[in-house]
């Protein structure tokens, strides 16, 4: 443990920034050993601060040498100037001047892979959140703003493309014979969009004619072995340029838009002004080589950058406070434009599905926070959950309680109010309520308090008088550092169905509409339907209206009747689930209690029908019929017991396969056609249905079910079917399995993304060896410490093998307790990342509960990074 611990900074201590950048000119000469870095920054005390003495303190890096500052003209002497805890802090300043320093930075050496660093053969840059302190010094803070021009000299040679921000103004040769190129970004940003890409690199290039006739360049970089992956991108790139005028009337404002793809980088992708930086598993895509859902997470991620270049950049954060002014909101439109592209009640149900399963934990845990946290010690810990799918939630809610035209007003007068500027989340609200007249006041509590609400409704049916009364009462549960909760304002969607599932009219505050959005705003309020002609099923929080817990005591048949006849999509999925989840948690507490597992299925009925209604999209079938995950389930479970949680889920899988093994069968038969790959929505959606047919077929362990894998295993001509056939392989114990793994990776060795995917199901496997398994891959010459996606399949796959990870003896736990502790030297943002599983330590079972808090313990006992001392700290809470 260190000796002095790193401290939190608070909301409330917010205060304008003493300085101001208004430019800021930079020079890199790249070079394998040393780079030198050269910022002139053209600094003035900020007039809105009202310190006019107090120094200028400059955010650095620990792994930076600083060669030389000067003051105008005037070289500093080292008396003048003082570095204390990475800043760098200087007493006398004008109010206005040239503060001109060089650093030296070593970009090989940066592990950490913020600020400069190599990736394969290039430079690139990561500087959200606090990433551009270890490039030079600055004001590292989003409400300093200022255009950068950037000089980058390098070889030209081997960095024949170097690019930085905005547009290339001028390129030449330096007298030591190398290429220097100026690029000027007429935009003023904060430090955490600039970008720096050099390198070998191949182009695709495109052009983009945006609402007032512009022609804008398009241009996505990669290696050149990768460049003919870029296509589907590159079409992504233009529809969601195309989306954000009709839908938001935004449009690109620079001549030129760039993305590049890198190998190593810690998260998914980087909406840099004009030059965003994609980790190449969010960009690349080929048929042979991509699943289906890696290629919707493409076309999501490439939307979702784009689309800061207004949310986030035009209009940026004040503070990292406010980090969902600009995540939250960019999610609420990537999750609406894939809507949009596709469909939209498929895209509601994964949404809420990964919501449900992972923010949810969040929420319930150690690291719990409001969507706008009021203190942190490490920011790179709040790009959470919560902040992301949560902050997207709130801005849904916004949408369905002002209604589609009002939101668009609030939107455009926000980005009109507040353009250049760096504001927070109490501004879009006000600009939504200025656009709307809609009181906001008490809804804007969704932002600082922490905690998923517990919604329970009742209900009571007057038949005399044909009136429903529903009374719902709403509750959140502690959470750290809030112990009382308000009642928050929610829209609430609802429908009620008569006993065949036919939607029934209802009057409520004088509209007799089929569907009524309730405002609830208290703990407990009862709404009041007249003209309701029969006692009604209802269909409660439609399309997930708000992000709760619901408890409503549903009988199995009204569940029935929601999944197949409900005129709300996301419904029927969510009764189907509801079904699942009630009688899973039966077999859970069998397993529980050791004895034999044994259930009289109503979800054998509920499939039947589904199988043999045609009426249906596929996609949504295929949703409905995967059973509740292990995660979801654990999610729920007051006490968490992994083994018994998977014996459930095997034992009901397996009934539903033998009880309904024609039906998937002929389902699987009648969508197996061969026909060349097509990433729609349609084809998406056959593949999914056939191949989750397919796993519940082999389950019954039929012969032809084994064939039927071998041989899409060995035929198919696409990534998504190729890679099904072997997971259910695998997940099912099919006796070729090893050989299928072995042939895969012959197969697909020099594709490091798909090597990924094979490193994922090699960690996650259910066998008596698995943690020899997983010590193997990570000494494997496909594997690579320095590389984040590869850490992330091999210790997220060994987190996904219940026997191996959840191990009673614990050493699952303590191998990955072990990783984390090499990492936390390395990669401080990874090595956190990694602590998540072990963070839920107080609602794992007893047996395992002391094994994990034993080793966040042991972690406790290093020298920690700040980003894995706030998780493990708070853990230990
Ligand atoms: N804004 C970046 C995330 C940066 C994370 C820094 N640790 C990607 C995105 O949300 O679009
Ligand atoms: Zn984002």
């Amino acid at each position: 443990m260190k000796e002095s611990q790193p401290s939190a900074i608070y909301l409330k201590d917010y205060q304008v920034p003493p300085f101001l950048i208004d430019k800021t000119e930079l020079t890199f000469d790249l070079d394998e050993t040393t780079t030198v870095v050269t910022s002139r920054l053209h600094m003035r005390r900020n007039p809105a601060s009202g310190k006019s003495t107090q120094p200028l303190i400059l955010d650095g890096g620990p792994d930076m040498k600083l060669i030389g500052v000067a003051m105008d003209d005037y070289q500093l002497p080292p008396e003048e100037y003082r570095l204390i805890d990475d800043k760098l802090i200087i007493t006398a300043t004008a109010d206005e001047f040239l503060l001109t320093c060089e650093t030296l930075i070593e970009p090989q050496n940066n592990t950490r892979l913020e600020g400069l660093y190599r990736s394969s053969s290039m430079f690139c840059t990561q500087c959200e959140a606090e990433g551009f302190r270890h490039i030079t010094y600055y004001l590292d803070r989003p409400d300093v703003m200022s255009v950068f021009t950037t000089t980058i000299i390098a070889d030209s040679k081997r960095y024949p493309v170097m690019l930085s921000n905005g547009n290339e103004i001028e390129r030449g040769m330096t007298d030591e014979g190398k290429t220097f190129v100026v690029w000027q970004d007429p935009f003023p940003k904060p430090a955490y969009l600039f970008a720096l890409v050099a390198g070998d690199l191949a182009v695709k290039d495109d052009h983009f004619v945006t609402m007032s006739g512009r022609k804008v360049a398009l241009q996505i970089f990669t290696e050149s072995h990768n460049i003919d992956k870029v296509d589907y991108a590159m079409e992504a790139l233009k529809l969601s340029m195309r989306w954000d005028e009709e839908v938001y009337g935004r449009e690109y404002d620079l001549d030129i838009f760039m993305i590049v793809a890198v190998d190593d980088f810690n998260m998914g992708a980087m909406e840099n002004k004009g030059l965003n930086i994609f980790n190449s598993s969010c960009l690349l895509a080929s048929p042979e080589t991509t699943t289906d859902d890696a290629y919707l997470r493409v076309e999501a991620i490439v939307a979702h950058e784009y689309f800061h270049n207004w949310s986030g950049n035009r209009v940026t954060c004040r503070d990292w406070f406010q980090l969902s002014l600009k995540e939250g909101f960019t999610v609420f439109r990537d999750q609406t434009f894939s809507a949009d592209m596709h469909s939209e009640t498929v895209k509601r149900v994964e949404d809420v599905s990964f919501l449900k399963t992972a923010q949810f934990a969040e929420d319930a845990g150690p690291m719990s926070h409001p969507v706008r946290p009021s203190s942190f010690i490490e920011i790179s810990n709040f790009y959470t959950l919560t902040v992301y799918e949560k902050g997207a939630e709130i801005v849904r809610m916004i949408h369905t309680l002002l209604g589609a035209q009002k939101f668009r007003q609030g939107s455009d007068l926000y980005f009109e109010r507040h353009d250049g500027q760096a504001v927070t989340c109490d501004d879009f609200i006000a600009a939504m309520e200025d656009a709307s007249g809609v009181d906001l006041s008490h809804f804007s509590r969704w932002y600082s308090q922490a905690g998923t609400p517990v919604v329970t409704a009742k209900d009571e049916y007057d038949a005399e008088q044909g009136i429903y009364r529903l009374t719902l009462t709403q509750e959140t549960p502690e959470t750290p550092n809030q112990p009382t909760k308000l009642p928050l304002h929610m829209p609430v969607r609802v429908g009620l169905l008569d006993e065949n599932g036919n939607e029934l009219a209802a009057g409520y505050q004088g509209d007799a509409s089929v569907e009524h959005v309730l405002d609830f705003t208290q703990a407990s309020q009862v709404f009041e339907f007249t003209d309701v002609r029969e006692c009604p099923v209802p269909s409660l929080y439609r399309g997930f209206s708000a992000p709760v817990k619901l408890r409503y005591d549903y009988s199995s048949e009204n569940l029935l009747t929601l999944m197949s006849a409900d005129s709300d999509g996301f419904n029927r999925w969510s009764s189907a689930q509801q079904l699942a989840v009630n009688e899973l948690t039966q077999l859970i507490e069998q397993a529980k209690s050791g004895v034999e597992l044994s259930i009289h299925s109503q979800l054998v009925k509920g499939f039947k029908r589904l199988l043999s209604d045609e009426s249906l999209d596929p996609a949504m079938v295929a949703l409905i019929l995967a059973l509740p995950s292990q995660a979801y389930l654990s999610e729920l479970a007051t006490s968490i017991y992994p083994a018994e949680i998977k014996q459930a889920r095997a034992h009901l899988k397996a009934l539903l396969a033998n009880s309904l093994k024609d039906e998937f069968k002929k389902t699987y038969q009648s969508l197996n056609t061969q026909v060349d790959y097509e990433a729609t929505a349609t084809e998406i959606a056959r593949r999914s249905l056939k191949n989750t047919t397919l796993s519940y077929w082999l389950e019954t362990a039929d012969e032809q079910a084994l064939v039927a894998v071998a041989e899409q295993f060995s035929n198919a001509n696409n990534m998504t079917d190729q890679f099904a056939a072997l997971s259910i392989a695998v997940q099912n114990s099919h006796p070729q399995a090893d050989t299928f793994m072995d042939a895969f990776y012959q197969q697909w060795q020099n594709e490091p993304l798909v090597v990924n995917k094979w490193l994922m199901l090699s960690a996650s496997q259910e066998r008596p060896d698995a943690l020899d398994v997983v010590t193997g891959l990570m000494s494997h010459p496909a594997f690579d410490l320095k590389n984040p996606n590869k850490v992330r399949s091999v210790l997220g796959g060994f987190g996904q093998s219940v026997s191996a990870f959840h191990n009673l003896d614990g050493s699952g736990y303590a191998f990955l307790a072990d990783q984390i502790i090499v990492l936390n030297k390395r990669n401080p943002q990874i090595a956190s990342r990694l602590c998540t599983p072990l963070t839920r330590w107080k609602k794992m079972q007893p047996e395992l509960s002391s094994k994990m808090k034993a080793q966040l313990e042991r972690i406790m006992a290093e020298e920690l990074s700040k980003d894995v001392y706030e998780v493990i700290s708070k853990s230990l809470l």
